[in-house]
């Protein structure tokens, strides 16, 4: 294991409620009578991407109006009111990394194994977050930050692991991904990378399948697995373990 490659939105933290409660509110602003309520927008996750995921909603409940010509700008105008409202929160500091996703991030960083960043989200959308839970010199800890602005196509389609590997600069065979969500974990194995899967609340039912483990979380010494982590002698995942998991010698020793 040479390289730890993360997803953003519900890998390293739990945004989707602050990205739900964003888009309700860019509803509202442009006198939209939309609201996703939490179930209908734990389906809408299925669509990768904010402005894809708009236009994936309006065709479903008015497919004519969607086919219309204004279409693409008012996606457009909704989104950007909905990345304002979002950064506003997430810039209020409210949201911590999940459980153990500091504490490896800075054991990665000690141990100089290079990490990048793999996310269908908008650019200032990373920056918020990792800002304010990493500190101003976010960017100084991954080789790259691969995010919308750099893969036409969203997960599940692997570009965005695909540029994440091509800025490591090493074979995906070993490198090692964090995922929450099943188009996550998709577009990772497309790209070849063994895949740990910590799914959150909104991804929970999800097909984790071709993952390589799947964790609730990372835990932390201060916020311990419930269950025993193989390969690990605390409660907790460190490096250690996860390389023990990627080239299989728990599993040849167990
Ligand atoms: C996360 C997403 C993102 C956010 C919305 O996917 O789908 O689109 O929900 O962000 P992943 P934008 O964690 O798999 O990268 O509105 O900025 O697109
Ligand atoms: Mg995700």
């Amino acid at each position: 294991m040479s390289a730890l490659i993360f997803d953003v939105d519900g890998t390293l933290a739990d945004t989707e409620t602050a990205h739900r409660d964003a888009f309700n509110a860019a509803f509202i602003d442009v006198g939209l009578d939309w609201y996703w309520s939490e179930s209908l927008y734990a389906g809408l996750l299925d669509v990768a991407g904010g402005k894809e995921r708009l236009l994936y909603y309006w065709k479903m409940i008015d497919p004519e109006e969607a086919d219309g010509m204004k279409v693409g700008e008012t996606i457009a105008e909704v989104h950007a009111i909905k990345t304002r409202h979002y950064e506003a929160i997430v810039s209020g500091g409210k949201l911590a990394l999940r459980p153990g996703m500091l504490r490896l991030i800075n054991e990665a960083h000690d141990a100089q194994m290079p990490m990048a960043i793999a996310t269908t989200t908008t650019p200032v959308n990373v920056d918020a977050l990792l800002r304010t839970t990493l500190g101003r010199d976010w960017r100084s800890l991954f080789v790259g930050v691969c995010d919308a602005s750099v893969a036409i196509h969203k997960k599940p389609a692997p570009d965005v692991y695909l540029a994440a590997l091509a800025a490591l600069d090493f074979p995906a065979s070993d490198c090692l991904a964090f995922e929450d969500s099943e188009n996550g974990l998709r577009a990772a194995c497309a790209a070849g990378i063994p895949t740990l899967v910590t799914p959150s609340a909104y991804t929970a039912g999800h097909q984790f399948n071709d993952a390589l483990l799947v964790l609730p979380h990372l835990g932390d010494p201060d916020q311990l697995m419930h269950q025993h982590v193989p390969g690990a002698d605390q409660r907790w995942v460190d490096l250690a373990a996860l390389s023990r998991w990627h080239n299989g010698t728990l599993f040849e020793s167990a």
